[in-house]
């Protein structure tokens, strides 16, 4: 072992996303020793890969950054209200540089294996590289959505053209001039980058099993004017955000929908359209919990959308029939329905004619069609929330692997902890509102937890802490009992793994809110940990 005589590190943190870097930053400024570890050539986690074109966020830019640093939120300028991939790639590389962080970094290094040994309580981390490294605490930053999925279609290899996932797109932008391109995916992936596609392709075919629901961006470029109002304000809109469900200052009318009247209701809607995008899910409190409630909000969604599309029968592709509005994250788009107004757009149903299977030319249906093409890009998503844990080997108490421990469905105690992992953590994943809500403040809101947590360890001598089996039972039943509240369990989504085949069905994030959220975790901080057994030293 190279590391034996080595003092021990503090942390590891595997992952250089937003929770990683912040994670770096955070326990580094306790007096920690930390490092992090990143698969990637450079930092920036999601927004490192995902480099297709027309990639934004979904969160407005001033609320999709770091809260941590006054003069960091003062001094940056976003430059769109929806910041595009490149913008937001290249403010984490000025977090990364402005606070000294990448000397703590080791890039272009996967890791393989995290074992935990009983007896020292200390972890070791080995690398693709060969490194082992032992630590007291690991911090997973791996993303909920960075595992890309490639679906099983037979043949898919032999595809001789340029096959590209949303998810892993190469440094040089691709040019599809002049090609046939197919895109198989109607996710927020192939909804950002269809429209893009569609522009510069001399064909676009269009592979949809299932429609989307997804509501106009609204996307403008932020005056200084714009700037300077939302700066002003800033301790106002993160109070605001830390209480909201989503972790963006909005709230939801006081009103049910079913309360209102109808011009009412449509003005609510109205005013939450075009504030854009996923907020539309969000205009009524109830929009979530009663179909009745959500219908009126797919009412209003689905009369805008028709008016944009000019064939019906497109339309009525298009709109989605088999899961309430919001229960798949919304998408935010900037001109997909128009997209199949082009003459170059064909939309292939799926569900009336599945691909059969793809050849070096294309792809064929069932229906017998080959779909000639020249580059395909898939935007069939991630093995979303646990998918990317499960690609490490991770040992805990007792020989046993976070794999086997979670088999049946992930298990956590706060959405951060497991039983029989002690002292690691894992961040933004099952059992946490995370891919319901601002990831970056998310992030923050995790990492504060973690690192008050390994302070008091410290402050009080002692060495490890772990979840005990009836507080894990306790947060698996509280996160099943608000998702059966909730009309989010009812459809088919990567929150409850339906998308991955074989996966046992099991609704991974919290539903109750954001602020909800938060509040509980603090809370049980405040308390002293309970539902923690803590091992003194
Ligand atoms: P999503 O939302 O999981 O979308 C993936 C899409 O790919 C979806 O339309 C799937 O259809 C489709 N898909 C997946 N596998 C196949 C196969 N085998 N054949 C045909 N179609 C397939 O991923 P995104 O990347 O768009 O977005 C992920 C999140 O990232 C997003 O919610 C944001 O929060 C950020 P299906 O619906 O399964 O029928």
């Amino acid at each position: 072992e190279k590391s034996s005589g080595v003092e021990p590190l503090d942390a590891v943190v595997v992952g250089a996303g937003f929770a990683g870097i912040y994670s770096l930053y955070r326990l580094r400024k306790d007096g920690l020793s930390v490092r992090v570890i990143e698969a990637a050539d450079g930092v920036g986690g999601v927004w490192y890969w995902n480099r297709y074109p027309g990639a934004r966020c979904d969160v407005e830019s001033v609320d999709y950054s770091f809260s941590f640093d006054e003069d960091l939120q003062q001094e940056w300028d976003w430059q769109e209200k929806y910041a595009t991939q490149p913008e937001i790639l290249a403010y984490m590389e000025h977090v990364v540089e402005r606070f000294d962080l990448a000397k703590d970094i080791t890039l272009s290094t996967r890791v393989t294996d995290i074992v935990f040994d009983e007896e020292t309580l200390l972890w070791t981390v080995s690398t693709d590289t060969g490194e082992q490294i032992r630590t007291r605490f690991v911090v997973l930053g791996l993303g909920p959505l960075s595992n890309a999925n490639l679906p099983n279609i037979p043949g898919l290899h032999d595809f001789a053209g340029p096959l590209l996932h949303t998810g892993q797109w190469p440094h040089e932008p691709v040019d599809f001039s002049g090609q046939k391109v197919g895109v198989i995916g109607t996710g927020s992936s192939g909804i950002q980058s269809i429209p893009e596609i569609a522009k510069q392709a001399e064909k676009l075919t269009v592979f949809q099993r299932t429609p989307n629901f997804s509501v106009p961006a609204g996307n403008r470029l932020l005056s200084d004017e714009d700037r300077a109002a939302q700066k002003a304000n800033y301790a106002e809109r993160r109070r605001l955000s830390r209480l909201s469900g989503g972790g963006s200052p909005h709230e939801t009318h006081p009103k049910s929908a079913l309360e209102v009247s109808d011009d009412e209701r449509r003005e609510v809607y109205e005013e939450w359209w075009q504030k854009g995008g996923v907020l539309f899910s969000k205009a009524f409190p109830d929009q979530f919990t009663s179909l009745e409630a959500n219908n009126t909000a797919r009412d209003f969604w689905v009369e805008k959308v028709r008016a944009k599309i000019d064939d019906p029968k497109i339309a009525e592709l298009l709109i989605p029939t088999n899961h309430p509005i919001g229960t798949k994250r919304i998408c935010t788009d900037s001109g997909y329905f128009e997209t199949f107004n082009r003459e170059n757009v064909e939309l292939v149903n799926l569900r009336e004619s599945p691909i059969e299977r793809i050849d070096e030319t294309g792809v064929v249906t069932a229906d017998g069609t080959h779909h000639d093409l020249d580059a395909l890009v898939l935007a069939t998503g991630y093995d979303a929330m646990t998918g990317s844990v499960a690609k490490i080997n991770i040992v805990g108490r007792g020989g046993k692997t976070l794999n086997e421990e979670w088999a049946a469905g992930a298990r956590t105690y706060l959405g951060l902890t497991i039983e029989g992992f002690p002292n690691l953590f894992n961040l933004t994943g099952p059992g946490s509102p995370s891919v319901l809500a601002n990831m970056v403040l998310h992030s923050e809101l995790h990492v504060d937890w973690v690192a008050d947590a390994i302070a008091e360890l410290d402050a009080t001598g002692s060495a490890a802490i772990e979840p005990t089996t009836e507080a894990v039972d306790g947060w698996v039943e509280e996160c099943r009992n608000r998702a059966e509240g909730s009309l989010m369990i009812k459809a088919d989504s990567w929150y409850v793994g339906a998308n991955i085949p074989g996966r046992p069905r099991v609704f991974m994030p919290f539903v109750g809110g954001f602020g909800v959220y938060g509040d509980i975790i603090k809370k049980v901080a405040a308390d002293g940990y309970p539902g923690f057994e803590i091992t003194s030293r």
